[in-house]
């Protein structure tokens, strides 16, 4: 697997292109096969064929539904079909990719039966549906992790804890679109150009506030949170010093986009378990992991408010669970209510 040297200690690299930085990731490393360049370098080119749709969503025929439930019971929309396929269809050429995991799929697709297709995919090919017809952010997130066993991959090789992940990012479709990717090290950013059709490098080595004033949770679900959330809302309106208005709230509905927002500015989002949602609304594999490993590679922190989202083993393909990210400093008194330490 290749990983890269802190930018830290580089010269800026700044404008550079997506396919050479990852190109020259492999060349840092002798012995790399290729395999999991080249796994990345497709994952960048779903991010163009995606986004060249949802650019185009208001005139091609793809806004509105399939008529299709999925296996979240929820309503698909034609561009999260669109998204999936195109997703399952550019993974399964370079047999680097034996299987893939994606919201939109009951279990896993094999995708490669090659016998060194060593990695696995995960993926939630349209993050924010909900958002698509009214022209609100939307995204891509996804997940690698190396597949262990010899032979056809399995749903038991995809229940890894998310700190086993090889690489994770997600894709931002916003007012530009964004690509933002950690192999553990550091988070980078690069920003599509579409005039020449390529991502170049925008963000080199994005790092979380310690500390942030903006908070993301949907308060509407209010009456259905245990009493430590309801006590850490109450401080953090309050102000983290005492009355007056540190804080400020946003919440956009995508979780790409409140996570983006988060990790740029600092300070925090949650979707915490409520009386309806009891495990948590978000998804384990394929949501909370990939961003959890973004949020501590760039400096900040993953929780349940119990305990650390990477460390969590899955039993099930599509598990939810109660997601914060953000900065160290809002994780840690997030933590303290919600375990009871602190009621205020
Ligand atoms: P959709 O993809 O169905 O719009 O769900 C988006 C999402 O899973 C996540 O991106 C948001 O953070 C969360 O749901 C928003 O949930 P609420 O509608 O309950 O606020």
């Amino acid at each position: 697997m290749e990983s890269y040297e802190p930018a830290s200690t580089r010269p800026s690299r700044s404008g550079l292109t997506l396919e050479t930085f990852i190109l020259e990731g492999m060349l840092e490393h002798p012995g790399a096969r290729g395999r999991f360049t080249s796994l990345l370098s497709q994952l960048a080119l779903c991010s163009k064929l995606i986004t060249s749709r949802v650019r185009r969503a208001g005139l091609a025929d793809v806004l509105g539904y399939t008529g299709k439930t999925n296996i979240q019971g929820e309503e698909v929309q034609k561009l999260d079909e669109e998204a999936n396929n195109t997703l399952m269809r550019v993974l399964s050429r370079r047999g680097s990719c034996a299987a893939a995991a994606s919201e939109e799929e009951e279990t896993i697709r094999l995708l490669s039966p090659e016998p060194d297709a060593d990695y696995l995919c995960v993926f939630d090919p349209l993050d924010g549906s909900s958002n698509i017809d009214v022209n609100i952010s939307i995204g891509t997130i996804f997940g690698i992790l190396s597949k262990k066993h010899p032979g056809p991959a399995t749903e038991q090789d995809f229940l890894q804890p998310g700190r086993e992940l090889l690489a994770a990012g997600y894709v931002i479709y916003g007012s530009s679109t964004m690509f933002v990717i950690t192999t553990g090290k550091d988070v980078h950013g690069f920003t599509y150009d579409p005039t020449v059709g390529e991502f170049l490098l925008s963000h080199e080595n994005i790092r979380i506030p310690e500390h942030g004033t903006i908070y993301a949770i949907n308060e509407s679900n209010r009456e259905r949170w245990e009493p430590g959330i309801r006590n850490w809302v109450d401080w953090i309106r309050t102000g983290k010093d005492g009355p007056g208005r540190s804080y400020t709230q946003r919440w956009v509905g995508t979780l790409v986009a409140d996570a983006h927002r988060t990790l740029l500015r600092g300070g925090l989002f949650t979707y915490p378990d409520d009386e309806r949602n009891k495990t948590g609304k978000l998804r384990l594999l394929y949501e909370a992991n990939p961003f959890a490993m973004i949020f501590e590679a760039a400096g900040g922190a993953a929780t349940t408010g119990r305990e650390r989202i990477l460390d969590i083993q899955p039993t099930e393909l599509h598990q939810r669970v109660h997601l914060a990210l953000g900065s160290k400093e809002e994780i840690a008194a997030y933590d303290d209510f919600v375990s009871g330490k602190r009621e205020d």
